[in-house]
Formats: structure tokens, C-alpha cells, sequence
């Protein structure tokens, strides 16, 4: 394993809670990757192959043990990597202490820093000149675009993770504003239908329990949003015996979730229904000043989107009779004016990263499987135009059959005579 010691870094070169939790972030990062064969596949090639020989790589994403076995993948394939988190309160402090100590990778990152630190940390990765730079959510995307525009047209791509960094970059791209290529890595299906869907449906009902411990058989769940994370949620919790409601603002995807069973309404009538609410929509207010004094006492309130504007927990800090931080871990409670106490999972922030360790390592395996060949797709073709891109099909197909193949599933291939069929039109009835 490639080890840089104490001595070979300098300290400006990370910045992490406590560099001596790094052995048992070490063990976790090891048990990781266990659990993800594709990657390490794609890391045995990369040490090979060195595609990325010489690139400075900036990651901006949620530093947990399954990170770690990308950055480390990426750092086989010859990269320099550097990374920041990508949320204030996701990071694994002994997974970032075992990112500098034991990997080389330099790492700026402490679970629950403020904002001011948060953007410190963004800003020390930029200070480096990243020439490729990996995102969830296009924070890093964003601060290149401003206050650092003028290293722009140093970097040659930039990928990105998740659902609400990709409708920022496409909207960059409409206004005219983007300065760089971008790899839409979240829209591939190798991503989305597994990351969002299972992922986020697992992990999310684990962060809710992990917080607070409730049953979920038996209770009301509200969930705002049906997209695909939605839409996991709303199966996981059926299937722990929830009776579940769905909100939408989409007529198609409201039609969807009630062909599904679930219940749909406004939010205004689940408000007073709902035992545990959860947000995944990606758009601000969703639940907000109309809804919360219509909740029973005792309600959860949990956030999965990427952003913590989905709960107005602003407007309930200013508004709250009284306000106990930390009731129980990860939990404070909000006594309202009406003399009803609601609680807030996370302080609104995406609950599975939050409350628990973020999606499982067999998903990320996917996730991070595309991240890292669309890396290596960038680094070894000629300059993409400045737009954003889609994860090559090729690439989606390479990672989905060295996923089944790691789980030791075969499939049919079309014979010669079904390829020729397909491509006709003349037989008929
Ligand atoms: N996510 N990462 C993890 N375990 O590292 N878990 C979830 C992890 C990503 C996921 O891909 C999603 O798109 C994004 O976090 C939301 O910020």
C-alpha cells in the first residue's frame, strides 16, 4: 500500500480533525473495498495502465470509506489527488485521517465544520490547480466559475456526482456561463437507477433509524419528491411496513407513485398525517411555515436531498418557542408556539450521510466505477467541448457487466438470427 509518512507531507497539505484516527479509518476503507469489486478491478488496470499519469485531480465529495477507494483508485492510475468535502457534515474524520496518512492523499475536511470553513477547504483545493476536478453538487464547479475564474481554462473536465449538481451545470450551460466541460455522471444509468434509487432508499431509512431509533411497521411516512431517490425511499419503507404518502408537483411522476399504491396529496394534508416526513426533491421550502404547525407532536423531519434548504429549518429557528440541540444524537427538537414538539433529523442535512455513513459500498462501487473510467475517458481523448456531456454508453455497459459479473451473474446474448430480426421490419403478422 502506498504510504507517505509524516515527514513527506507538509501540514498545509491537509486539514483534518485528528491525523491519529487514521488506523481505524484505515480498516474501514479496507472493509470498503471489499465490497467493491469493480473498482478494484478498475484499480489493478489503472496501476497497469497509468492513464491518468500526471494529472492533479481535485475531489469534492462526501469523504467516506467508499471515497477513499476512488481517490485511491485514482491515485493508482497515476494521479496527484486532493480532496475536500462536498457537505459540512458527511465527513468520516477517520477516513480523511487515513486519506493523508496512509494514502498520500491530501485532505481537507472535518465533520461539522461551518460554512466558513467548509468554503476554506473548497478554496485549498483550488489553490493547488486541479486540472480535472470530480463533484457532488457543483460547489467546486461553482467557486472555479468565480473566484477563481481565471484557472477556468486550466482544468480539462470536471465530473459530476449528483442529481442537483447536474441541473446547476445545465443550467450554467443555458445561461451561457459555463467555462468548462462537464461530465453529467449522475445521469448514467449505472449511477442513477442503482445510487439513487437503492442506495439513497437503504440508506436513508438507516439514518432515520440510527437517529432515532423508531419503528418504522405501523408508521405514517411522507415522502416529498418521486424521482428516483424518492422512489427508493417510498419501496424501502414499504417494505419495513410503513404506510406510505407521497407529494409531488409532477403530474407524471404523482400518476406513477399512485400506480405504485402509495398515496398522493398536497403536503398541506400529509402534514397532519405524517409520523416521519422525508424530503427528496431538490427544490428549497419544501416542507415550511405552512406545514409544521399542522404536525402532530413528535413528528420526524428528515432531508435526503442534497441541500439543507428542502426543511425550512431557518424559519423554525426563528420561529420555535424553544429549541434543544441534540436531544439525542443527531437530533434537535423543536417545541413550537402551539405547544407541539417536532424534530429535526441532522439539522436538515441529507439524512443518510448525515445520521449514518451514506449509501452502502456495493452501490458506490457502481457510482464510482463510472466516476472513474469517465476520468480516464477525459484524460486520454482530445479536449471536450465546453457543454455538458454523457457518461459514454460504452462505459455504462463496461461497468454493468463487471458489476454482474462480481456477482456472479450470467445473461443471454442475442443469436445471430435475433440481431438480423431486430434490425428488419418486413416480417410482420
Ligand atoms: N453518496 N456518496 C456516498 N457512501 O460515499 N453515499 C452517497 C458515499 C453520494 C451519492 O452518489 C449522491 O448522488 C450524493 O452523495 C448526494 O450528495
Amino acid at each position: 500500500m502506498p504510504t507517505l509518512r509524516s515527514k513527506d507531507r507538509g501540514e498545509s497539505d491537509y486539514d483534518v480533525l485528528d491525523i491519529g484516527l487514521a488506523p481505524e479509518g484505515r480498516k474501514r476503507i479496507l472493509w470498503a473495498d471489499e465490497q467493491m469489486p469493480v473498482i478494484r478491478r478498475i484499480r489493478d488496470d489503472f496501476t497497469k495502465k497509468q492513464p491518468l499519469r500526471g494529472l492533479r485531480l481535485a475531489a469534492c465529495l462526501h469523504i467516506t470509506t467508499e471515497t477513499a477507494n476512488l481517490l485511491r483508485t485514482l491515485k493508482a492510475g497515476g494521479a496527484e489527488v486532493i480532496c475536500c468535502a462536498s457537505n459540512p457534515l458527511s465527513t468520516q474524520d477517520d477516513v480523511a485521517a487515513s486519506l493523508v496518512e496512509d494514502f498520500g492523499i491530501g485532505c481537507f475536511a472535518i465533520r461539522g465544520e461551518d460554512r466558513d470553513t467548509y468554503y476554506r477547504h473548497l478554496r485549498g483545493v483550488l489553490e493547488r490547480h486541479p486540472v480535472v476536478t470530480m463533484d457532488d453538487g457543483a460547489d467546486l464547479v461553482n467557486l472555479l466559475h468565480s473566484e477563481f475564474s481565471a484557472q477556468a481554462q486550466e482544468v480539462i473536465a470536471s465530473m459530476e456526482e449528483t442529481t442537483t449538481g447536474v441541473i446547476r451545470l445545465r443550467a450554467m450551460e443555458r445561461d451561457g456561463a459555463l467555462k468548462i466541460p462537464v461530465v453529467a455522471v449522475n445521469d448514467a444509468q449505472t449511477k442513477h437507477l442503482f445510487d439513487n434509487r437503492y442506495g439513497t432508499g437503504q440508506s436513508t431509512l438507516d439514518g432515520i433509524v440510527r437517529a432515532t431509533g423508531v419503528l418504522v411497521a405501523g408508521s405514517s411516512f411522507v415522502i416529498a419528491g418521486y424521482g428516483w431517490c424518492g422512489k427508493g425511499i417510498a419501496l424501502r419503507a414499504r417494505g419495513l411496513g410503513a404506510v406510505v404518502t407521497v407529494t409531488e408537483v409532477d403530474p407524471i411522476r404523482a400518476l406513477e407513485a399512485a400506480m405504485d399504491g402509495f398515496r398522493v396529496m398536497p403536503m398541506v394534508e400529509a402534514a397532519s398525517i405524517g409520523d416521519i416526513f422525508v424530503s427528496a426533491t431538490g427544490d428549497r421550502s419544501v416542507l415550511n411555515a405552512n406545514h409544521f404547525d399542522l404536525m402532530k407532536s413528535g413528528a420526524f423531519l428528515a432531508n435526503s436531498g442534497h441541500f439543507d434548504l428542502e426543511i425550512d429549518v431557518a424559519y423554525l429557528n426563528d420561529s420555535a418557542a424553544r429549541i434543544e440541540r441534540n436531544i439525542t444524537r443527531n437530533v434537535d427538537a423543536y417545541h413550537l408556539k402551539n405547544g407541539r414538539t417536532i424534530y429535526i433529523l441532522g439539522q436538515g442535512r441529507l439524512v443518510n450521510l448525515a445520521c449514518a455513513e451514506g449509501h452502502p459500498a456495493q452501490v458506490m462501487d457502481m457510482s464510482f466505477a463510472t466516476q472513474a473510467m469517465a476520468s480516464h475517458w477525459v484524460a486520454t481523448n482530445p479536449p471536450l467541448p465546453v457543454r455538458v456531456h454523457e457518461v459514454p454508453q460504452e462505459i455504462e455497459n463496461e461497468v454493468a457487466s463487471l458489476k454482474l459479473a462480481a456477482m456472479g451473474i450470467t445473461i443471454d446474448t442475442l443469436t445471430e438470427e435475433q440481431k438480423k430480426y431486430l434490425s428488419s421490419w418486413q416480417t410482420g403478422t
